[in-house]
């Protein structure tokens, strides 16, 4: 069964690289994605480390000048995914891409595959990258903490990578779509509906895209104009993990002159974070930086606390309290929102389902933690849901039911990097 799963997961992997570049699922989703990217370079890391520096490089061919790195890359046009180069209509070289980023995972991802060989060209790959790296942290630092608080902000609910979290519903309630022009989706032709955002959220998204598109995605301007500016405890741990890495490596690459700068980094996004605690849940949660509303429920991003190097007991103990409630509740963990929480639904993308890349990044903070029993249990659910219903895009934390795209990479590669 592993080995046939293994065999599948390398087919997987082979079948949507593009040469060079990796698509998450044919069909649904064609150009490369920013952080499914980083997780694929580390599935490829477990048979081919040549192949993975290359996936991670090849994402940073489509940084900005201003240092993000975008979170599609249209090398190709393929009018199967909505939307498309020609609505971003960004003026980006040396192709299209879409205007603002997605989690930042590179970081961590290039530390792993600096520590997998001695071999001096490997050395090399990670020096050569780290600049590049460098001006990408810069850029989230430099324009997305507007009010000082030190945690990260969005700027479009794709900006998450998690489209349709709960936590965002409010924040979306004050987008006006009026204007939105008349657009045809692409999604609900691959996937059932129920499985994918509404239409007003699309409204909603299409809303925010025309404001960001007419600041030219300017990083100020939009952060300004944006009707949708919320702070993400995802993304602001998954920063500040990769902060940590990059820190480690500027010591082993002899980049000492660059610590102190990350250094600082990591010290605001600590403090940042102790800003998105929601003392009446117990838990990490979102911030509308226009209204300073709190979201209200227990979204899987909680439990990246110990990934991103948080021990306080005053924090990790109500959460693992939280955990073993959720646990009780689901057949697998961890779904991306609570199942005591109205907003909870268990096959709409982020409103419930089990997202594999999740899973590894919790687990692994976990077990980094000490935490062994929360971390096992996170993995064999993992390896229990892909044995049930293969790669599939995500999973229900009921009754295991794979949902969303098929064939899909990053399940793919932490199947290969973490789950067996
Ligand atoms: C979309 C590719 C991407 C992921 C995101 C996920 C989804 C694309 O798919 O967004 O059109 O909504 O939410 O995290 O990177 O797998």
């Amino acid at each position: 069964m592993g080995a046939d799963l293994d065999a599948l997961a390398h087919s997987i992997l082979r079948d949507n690289d593009q040469g060079g570049y990796t698509i998450p699922t044919k069909g649904l989703y064609p150009y490369q994605w920013n952080w499914d990217s980083v997780f694929v370079a580390m599935g490829f890391a477990t048979f081919d480390l040549d192949r993975a520096w290359q996936e991670i490089e090849n994402l940073f061919q489509g940084q900005w000048d201003d240092g993000m790195v975008p979170h599609i890359l249209f090398r190709k046009n393929d009018p199967s995914y909505f939307p498309g180069p020609d609505i971003w209509g960004t003026k980006s070289e040396p192709f299209p891409t879409s205007g603002h980023s997605q989690p930042p995972v590179a970081a961590t991802a290039m530390r792993d595959l600096f520590e997998q060989s001695r071999a001096p060209e490997n050395a090399e790959r990670a020096k050569a990258l780290f600049p590049k790296v460098m001006a990408w942290h810069r850029w989230w630092a430099t324009y997305r903490d507007p009010k000082g608080h030190g945690s990260v902000a969005i700027v479009h609910p794709w900006e998450s990578g998690r489209d349709n979290l709960p936590d965002w519903d409010e924040p979306l309630s004050n987008v006006d779509t009026t204007n939105v022009p008349d657009y045809v989706r692409k999604d609900t032709s691959h996937v059932a509906p129920e499985m994918r955002p509404l239409k007003q959220d699309y409204d909603r998204y299409m809303a925010i895209l025309t404001v960001g598109k007419a600041c030219g995605w300017d990083p100020k301007e939009t952060v300004e104009k944006t009707p949708f500016l919320v702070a993400d405890p995802a993304i602001t741990m998954i920063l500040l993990r990769a902060n940590r890495d990059l820190l480690v490596l500027a010591e082993k690459l002899g980049y000492l002159d660059a610590m102190p700068e990350i250094q600082g980094w990591i010290e605001r996004l600590e403090k940042g974070l102790e800003s998105l605690w929601n003392p009446k849940i117990q838990a990490y949660v979102t911030r509308n930086l226009r209204t300073d509303v709190l979201g209200t429920g227990v979204s899987s991003a909680s439990f990246l606390a110990s990934y991103a190097g948080i021990t306080d007991p005053k924090v990790i103990e109500p959460l693992k309290a939280h955990f073993d409630r959720i646990a009780g509740k689901v057949n697998y963990m961890l779904p991306s929102y609570d199942p005591d929480h109205p907003g909870f639904e268990h096959m709409r993308y982020w409103r419930g389902p089990v997202w594999a890349v999740v899973n590894y990044m919790a687990s692994r903070g976990m077990r980094e933690a000490g935490d062994h029993l929360r971390s096992e249990k996170i993995r064999k659910d993992t390896v229990r849901l892909i044995q049930q219903s293969g790669f599939a895009e995500y999973f229900s934390p009921v009754d295991g039911a794979g949902a969303g795209g098929n064939s899909f990479s990053w399940t793919a590669a932490v199947w290969l990097a973490w789950a067996t």
